[in-house]
């Protein structure tokens, strides 16, 4: 029987609490949006297979409650996470803010090599944005990590940002894995184009 999958990553989205990480799993895993609000209970989480450098590598993306109530409980899943994806709300400035508080959280209980990744999500509401994108580019651009401005809504950057965190850590992954064929081909290729911003109207 063919190998379902060449790579297994955990990735977990961190955040304040209505910044839209249900609404980003749900728009990457099933395409679909409902703007319903049902705030997060503890963790949940969803699974999808991606085609990266010809290898399949499945997703499994852990979704976290923002409230601060949920704290002690998710905190626990940051250690097996390789990836974390920090998400604010651009309409919403506190949310950006606290990404200092959430970064803070990822130093204290992730694992050392964790890669990070920054969203600005909503920005299909660009007449309620409240943190313009050279703010937060700055920010990511301090911390060394990859930035997106998305929209779960209008799907714009969902995909594509998902990807190329699962990009960062295939090659990760692959450079630890040791002088072979495959890694020389993986590190060599990577094209990492200019991030696109969420550019509407
Ligand atoms: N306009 C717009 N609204 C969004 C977007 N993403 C999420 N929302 C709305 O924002 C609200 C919160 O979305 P959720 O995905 O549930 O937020 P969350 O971060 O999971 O919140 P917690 O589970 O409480 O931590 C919902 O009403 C969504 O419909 C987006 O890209 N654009
Ligand atoms: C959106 O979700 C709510 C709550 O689960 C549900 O009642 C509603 O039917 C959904 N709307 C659509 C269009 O699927
Ligand atoms: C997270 O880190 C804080 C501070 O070091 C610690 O008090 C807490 O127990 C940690 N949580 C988990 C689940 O490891
Ligand atoms: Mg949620």
């Amino acid at each position: 029987m063919a190998k379902k999958y060449d790579f297994l990553f955990k990735l977990l989205l961190i955040g304040d609490s209505g910044v839209g990480k249900t609404c980003l799993i749900i728009r990457f895993a099933e395409d679909n949006f409902n703007s319903t609000y049902i705030s997060t209970i503890g963790i949940d989480f969803k699974v999808k297979t991606v085609e990266i450098e010809g290898k399949k590598v499945k997703l499994q993306v852990w979704d976290t409650a923002g409230q601060e109530r949920f704290k002690t409980i998710t905190t626990a899943y940051y250690r097996g996470a390789m990836g974390i994806i920090l998400v604010y709300d651009i309409t919403d400035e506190k949310s950006f803010e606290n990404i200092q508080n959430w970064m803070k959280s990822i130093k204290e209980n992730a694992s050392a090599g964790v890669s990070r990744m920054l969203l600005g999500n909503k920005c299909d509401i660009e007449a309620k944005r409240k943190v313009a994108s050279d703010v937060g580019e700055k920010l990511a651009k301090d911390h060394g990590i990859r930035f997106f401005e998305t929209s779960a809504k209008s799907s714009i950057n969902v995909e594509e940002s998902f990807a190329a965190l699962a990009r960062d850590i295939l090659m990760k992954a692959s450079k630890k894995a040791g002088p072979s064929g495959r890694e020389v081909r993986l590190t060599s290729t990577a094209p990492e184009k200019k991030t696109s911003k969420c550019l509407l109207l």
